[in-house]
């Protein structure tokens, strides 16, 4: 992999670079904050060919979808536009990403300052602002033609297609490990309805949308002080689609008291609280365009991406850990089973997630 250090000086960044560390815990590609004299902070990616094959059309997506957004926020005459809306930094000729010798592509970002990120909320407010951040893009996005966003991934939320792929694996079996994880198997098997479930998210009256595809909480920055969501970050995801895998990884992340990494198994489930707060968060952003078949899958998109997030972590633990990024030993593996337990804890608590929805709505 070239240096980042080379990579940087391909970017028009705002003075001489002084320091270079590597950032955050993404899953799938590698992030270096920048800190050039002023001081100004930028993030440097480079983004993982194995999981992005086609990087360029990425960047148009994320061009498209910023752009829009900043011009909405815009209109609507809101302020702190440059910490509202991730912004590209272009390379010193223009363009959005540079490609590197060995084909790896990178971009850069200017830094959102006085904001973090969370990989567990802390409060019902926290989980609130999440749902509401989500339903605030998604508002925005709602006059954006999906047709004009490429499928940079296809197939990704497909629950059948990651079944076969998790049948596969498991059948092979190629790092050993398929005797340690038989509970995880057997009760993914066993629940492989879900992949019906998870033909209706896709089905024929719900309507094709621009998503993110990947809102899980600690994919949004939390302004220091007013505490709100102000931005929405990691737009790599963005393609034409059901908006309902979105609200399943909110449901997946923000009504989830722990990391999704979490050690301790007994202490994962889902949170009724957290889970209603977070959908009147999203409910006051989504009132005025959600369609009624959309609303009716809501609660089942929960379960739904709780299920495919199973089978695609123990897919990649029985494979030797080779998609998502490892920062230790059996970390695929006890990300596996926190969905595994999280989806159980769901299950259970369906009619009651149904009967939150349908009172918000109700009451719309
Ligand atoms: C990956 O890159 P990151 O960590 O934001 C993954 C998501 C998963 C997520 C689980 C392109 O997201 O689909 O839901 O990990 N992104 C891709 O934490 O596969
Ligand atoms: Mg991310």
């Amino acid at each position: 992999m070239p240096d980042p250090a080379v990579a940087a000086a391909r970017f028009a960044l705002d003075g001489p670079v002084e320091s270079i560390v590597p950032h955050g815990e993404g899953n799938i590609n590698a992030t270096h904050l920048v800190t050039v004299v002023g001081p100004v902070r930028y993030l440097l990616q480079r983004l993982n060919p194995e999981v992005f094959p086609d990087p360029e059309s990425v960047m148009a997506n994320v061009a498209l979808v910023t752009s829009h957004l900043r011009s909405r926020l815009e209109a609507a005459g809101q302020e702190d536009l440059d910490r509202r809306v991730v912004r590209l930094v272009p390379t010193r000729d223009g363009r959005l990403s540079w490609r590197a010798a060995d084909g790896a592509v990178w971009r850069c970002l200017w830094f959102v300052e006085r904001t973090r990120s969370e990989a567990t909320l802390g409060s019902d407010a926290q989980a609130f602002e999440a749902g509401r951040a989500f339903g605030e893009l998604h508002r925005l996005l709602v006059d954006l033609d999906p047709a004009l966003l490429s499928e940079t991934i296809p197939g990704f939320h497909h629950p059948e297609q990651r079944l076969s792929s998790f049948e596969r694996v498991l059948r092979v079996d190629p790092a050993g490990r398929a005797a340690v994880v038989a509970d995880e198997v057997a009760f993914v098997l066993e629940n492989r309805h879900l992949t019906e479930a998870g033909r209706s998210l896709a089905g024929p009256d719900v309507p094709t949308r621009v998503a993110h595809n990947d809102a899980k909480v600690d994919n949004l920055l939390f302004d220091d002080d007013s505490g709100r969501a102000i931005c929405v970050t990691d737009l790599d995801t963005i393609m034409p689609g059901p908006i309902l895998w979105d609200v399943g990884d909110l449901l997946r992340t923000a009504a989830c008291p722990v990391r999704e990494d979490e050690p301790d198994i007994d202490r994962v489930r889902m949170d009724l609280g957290r889970a209603r707060a977070m959908l009147t968060g999203y409910h006051q952003e989504a009132a005025g365009w959600i369609s009624q078949p959309e609303v009716a899958l809501l609660s089942l998109a929960g379960g739904v991406l709780v299920y495919e997030q199973a089978m695609r972590f123990l897919t990649d633990y029985l494979a030797g850990d080779v998609y998502f990024r490892t920062f230790r030993p059996g970390q695929n593996l006890d990300r596996s089973r926190v969905q595994v337990r999280l989806l159980a804890s769901m299950l259970e608590q369906m009619p009651r997630l149904d009967d939150i929805v349908a009172g918000l709505w109700r009451n719309a």
